[in-house]
């Protein structure tokens, strides 16, 4: 890089904070036009920050997908909400992109994310997000700016982030927010995320998508080993769920259901790692891990913190 391109590069560092399901992971991977981020129709899929990395000749974006914010009875609940809390309070973000899902009503648990946002000293922009199922956008934002009259003087955009357009749109307005530093990370990394954790999110990623709400909720992915050659990924994960019942349940009838499960999320680490991958699948009954600190520091969540 010759310095006249070195003095003008630019770079931000993006949170994406909203509701649960309000649509910040599929924003993220409009954005990176690759499925980085699991997505599933289930609020509360995303459980930990994750970095996606947007890069071109002249600025970097170092965007934040987040849990979204809400409030939960179990340890694991209160770790996801720390996470949030904790990645803004550290002070290296240089804007929130306020996610809000206007297809629903603005409860409080859209309240208390209003708060959060509200008190950041850091530049806001609020994305209106699934305006494709939303009647009356236009009525929905301006209850939005009523009801939450601090967020009124950020910059706000309406998309669909189901559009192939929506990453473009919100890169744009984000463009105001993005000021004279450094390149973070090589232009070719698109997140600094391990294959161990991606190994572990594509299999929630399946067992949300093949199973119904309470197993989802219940399941965590232990990878117990990740070996990796040039030929070759060798990896083997213990399912992790808190009763025999739901044991059973991702099983299925003749192991069909973790079958299903494995084989999807093969597939998938296969597509990001690009060669042949063995994935071994073990189910075990760990009863309340989700209110274990050492499941939830396994997960490298924050523990005992408010
Ligand atoms: N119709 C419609 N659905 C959307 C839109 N954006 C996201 N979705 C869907 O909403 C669901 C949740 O999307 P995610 O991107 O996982 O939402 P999230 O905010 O990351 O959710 P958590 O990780 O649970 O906090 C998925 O089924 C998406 O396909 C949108 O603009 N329109
Ligand atoms: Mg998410």
């Amino acid at each position: 890089m010759d310095n006249t391109t070195e003095k003008t590069f630019r770079s931000a560092f993006v949170a994406l904070v909203g509701r649960p399901n309000s649509g910040k992971s599929s924003i993220l991977n409009n954005i990176l036009k690759e499925n980085l981020s699991i997505v599933t129709p289930l609020p509360q899929t995303t459980r930990k920050n994750m970095r996606g990395i947007y890069t071109t000749d002249s600025i970097q974006i170092v965007f934040v997908d987040t849990p979204g914010v809400h409030k939960g009875k179990h340890s694991l609940n209160k770790a996801m909400l720390t996470e949030v809390k904790e990645m803004l309070d550290e002070g290296g973000i240089d804007c929130v992109g306020y996610v809000v899902d206007c297809s629903r009503e603005f409860g409080i648990e859209e309240e208390a994310v209003a708060e959060l946002v509200g008190k950041q000293s850091v530049g806001k922009l609020i994305i209106f997000n699934k305006i494709d199922i939303t009647r009356n956008i236009n009525e929905v934002i301006t209850s939005f700016f009523n009801k939450f009259p601090t967020l009124k003087d950020s910059p706000h955009l309406k998309i669909s982030a189901l559009d192939h357009n929506s990453g473009e749109l919100v890169l744009q307005q984000l463009d105001p927010f993005i000021h004279e530093g450094p390149r973070f990370y090589d232009p070719d990394e698109i997140t600094d995320a391990s294959l161990r954790f991606f190994a572990a999110e594509y299999l929630r990623k399946y067992i949300i998508l093949n199973n119904r709400e309470e197993v989802p909720h219940a399941a965590f992915i232990e990878i117990e080993s990740y070996k990796e050659t040039p030929e070759r990924h060798e990896i083997v994960a213990t399912i992790h769920v808190e009763t025999n019942g739901q044991k059973g349940i991702v099983i299925g009838k003749n192991g069909t259901g973790i079958e299903k499960i494995r084989k999807g999320a093969r597939l998938e680490i296969k597509k990001l790692v690009g060669c042949p991958v063995s994935l071994t699948c073990h189910v075990k009954v760990s009863p309340g891990w989700r209110d274990n600190d050492s499941f939830l520091r396994l997960m490298g969540l924050p523990v005992g913190k408010k």
